[in-house]
């Protein structure tokens, strides 16, 4: 039997940090085994913010390297870069022809991202071409993080929008999101989520932050007032954060820890947890310096030249539906 196809994106400006990995990049990595996944670095969803041009191609490669090393595998997934598959940005222009402005404005992401700047259109327009990503290739599911709920609300509606008007030709794709790490905050205000774009770089842990960086980070985490090691979002949002991101990667559950934990002062679990986030990242950071930069961009060639051929076949079944071919 055929097996169920998987598209996730991830956006390669700024580096890949463990809200990333635990809350998206674990289930990509999972899903190889029982999905035909297909994985893409967006990186024009990336260029709808200011970017540097000169660091943009080295940010690039970078994030695929980072990719690979945490997991993602060439053998078995289809990984490459956005721009050098053109029809997802054909698609993009055609599910925009039927998508609301109304709807695009009210997005979260966009009215934060928007916020002091002049609209863009590419940032209104983000989750439209987010949307073309999936269908383009009939996805069935999505491995994300919550913040991407809402967008992926906005593809279901798409997909339903397009098989009505011109018939069945997507299929609604579902949300795969973890039910812990879904959400991993900042380290620094732990009521916002942990984030790329976020300048304080004490605010995230980087898949490839060397040990002492990640003791100094956990260290200087925001803690709560009180003392006591206890699992309370209301009360102690950055105690509850550091007790997620344990739990996640020492595979103890948050109960145990509180109980280990519970009366021992902050310094001790703090110390716990960065050992905890040392271990489960050293096989990445161990990879990752093993892997050659060349034969990983002769890679990303060889599976966008494939994704373009599978993307070409499925596009044109688009364009006869809409009235664009022959
Ligand atoms: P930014 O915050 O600057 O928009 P980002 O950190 O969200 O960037 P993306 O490349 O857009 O980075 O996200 C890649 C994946 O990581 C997405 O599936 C997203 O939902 C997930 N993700 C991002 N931040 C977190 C977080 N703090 N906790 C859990 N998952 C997250
Ligand atoms: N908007 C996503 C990145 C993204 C994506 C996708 C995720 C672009 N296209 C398709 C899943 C499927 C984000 O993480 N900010």
């Amino acid at each position: 039997m055929d097996r169920k196809r998987v598209f996730s994106g991830l956006q390669p400006t700024g580096n890949v940090h463990i809200g990333n990995y635990l809350g998206a990049l674990r289930n990509w990595v999972r899903l190889q085994e029982d999905y035909d996944c297909i994985y893409c670095i967006v990186d024009l969803h990336a260029m709808t913010v200011d970017y540097d041009v000169a660091a943009f191609a080295e940010e690039r490669r970078n994030a695929a390297r980072v990719l690979i090393a945490c997991g993602v595998d060439p053998a078995r997934s289809l990984f490459y870069y956005q721009s050098e598959v053109p029809q997802h940005t054909e698609l993009a222009w055609i599910l925009g022809t039927m998508t609301g402005v109304g709807q695009l404005s009210r997005m979260t992401q966009y009215k934060d991202k928007a916020k002091g700047s002049e609209a863009r259109l590419g940032l209104l327009a983000y989750p439209v071409l987010m949307a073309a990503d999936i269908l383009l290739y009939r996805a069935h599911a999505v491995p994300v993080g919550d913040d991407q709920k809402q967008h992926l609300e906005l593809t279901r509606d798409l997909a339903i929008r397009f098989n009505s008007r011109f018939g069945d030709e997507f299929p609604v794709p579902d949300p795969i999101i973890p039910e812990h790490g879904d959400r991993i905050m900042s380290l620094q205000s732990p009521t916002a989520k942990m984030s790329k774009s976020d300048p304080d770089e004490a605010s995230r842990i980087l898949v490839l932050d060397p040990p002492d960086v990640i003791r100094s980070k956990v260290k200087r985490a925001v803690t709560d007032s009180g003392s006591g090691v206890r699992h309370d979002w209301e009360e102690k949002p950055g105690v509850s954060n550091l007790l997620e991101i344990m739990s996640l990667f020492s595979g103890t559950p948050i109960p145990a820890l509180e109980s280990e934990f519970g009366s021992s002062g902050y310094g001790k679990f703090k110390e716990a947890v960065a050992e905890a986030v040392i271990v489960g990242l050293a096989p990445i950071r161990a990879a990752y310096e093993a892997l050659d930069d060349a034969a990983v961009e002769a890679g990303m060639r060889r599976h966008a030249a494939v994704a373009r051929d599978k993307a070409e076949e499925y596009q044109q079944r688009v364009r006869v539906r809409v009235g664009l071919a022959g």
